[in-house]
């Protein structure tokens, strides 16, 4: 048993650098856009099922949420705001923008970025520009194709091989990916294990390479 991430919960939500946690430790960031599946995804790998819903306040959604990943003090998962359904006034993207630019280019604490896309939706502008932030910094960044359960085993395949290529050409080895299903449980465990990597946590003994789907992960 023992999965590391079992014990996240929230923090904090900062909607300015000020109310950013001291930048000590180890965090690793989720990016995706609207209705992606990256609370879906954040509950699978914590084993919670309402941990990601915590901060979940209608009109509000353009903060960082920090989960602590206890018993540690200076590990978390840190919940970027989407992108999607809600019309954001010019000056306020602006700030946005300029926030989650500064918070990739300065943090220190930040050792990887996840990008949680719908399978059948992937790599789309907002993707691409997380993605970015992350390798231009030097940060490994790890895709999640999720909702795979709405592709066949077939589709899902063909998905994940056409977005390793785009990953490959556009930004080379720094970028892995592989299939999920939050409904399904389906990549769970090698999501996880890449998300307690980076966060210097290791994995209970007899569960890495237990297998579940592991021929979908690119190293
Ligand atoms: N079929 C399927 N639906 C999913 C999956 N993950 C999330 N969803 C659904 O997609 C919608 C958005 O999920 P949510 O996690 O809130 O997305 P978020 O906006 O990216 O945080 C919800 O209706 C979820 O039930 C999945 O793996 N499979
Ligand atoms: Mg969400």
């Amino acid at each position: 048993m023992s999965n590391p991430l079992a014990r996240a919960r929230y923090r904090l939500a900062a909607h300015t650098p000020a109310q950013l946690p001291p930048d000590l430790g180890y965090e690793v960031a989720f990016a995706g856009r609207s209705n992606a599946g990256k609370s879906s995804a954040l509950n699978a790998m914590c084993q919670q099922n309402a941990l990601a819903r915590v901060s979940k306040t209608p009109g509000r959604t353009q903060q960082l949420v920090f989960f602590q990943v206890e018993p540690h003090e200076d590990r978390h998962l840190v919940d970027l705001p989407g992108y999607g359904y809600a019309k954001v006034p010019k000056d306020l993207q602006a700030h946005w923008q300029a926030f989650i630019a500064g918070y990739f280019a300065r943090r220190g604490a930040l050792r990887g970025l996840v990008v949680v896309m719908d399978i059948r939706h992937p790599l789309r502008d907002y993707d691409r520009q997380m993605l970015g932030y992350a390798v231009e910094r030097g940060l490994p960044a790890h895709a999640l194709l999720t909702k795979a359960d709405k592709l066949g085993r077939g589709g899902s395949a063909n998905a994940l091989q056409a977005v390793r290529r785009d990953l490959k050409a556009a930004y080379g080895d720094g970028v892995s990916v592989q299939v999920f299903s939050a409904l399904q449980k389906t990549g769970v465990d090698e999501a996880r294990a890449v998300v307690s990597r980076w966060l210097g946590l290791a994995q209970g003994a007899g569960e890495a390479g237990s297998g579940e789907n592991s021929a979908g992960t690119q190293a």
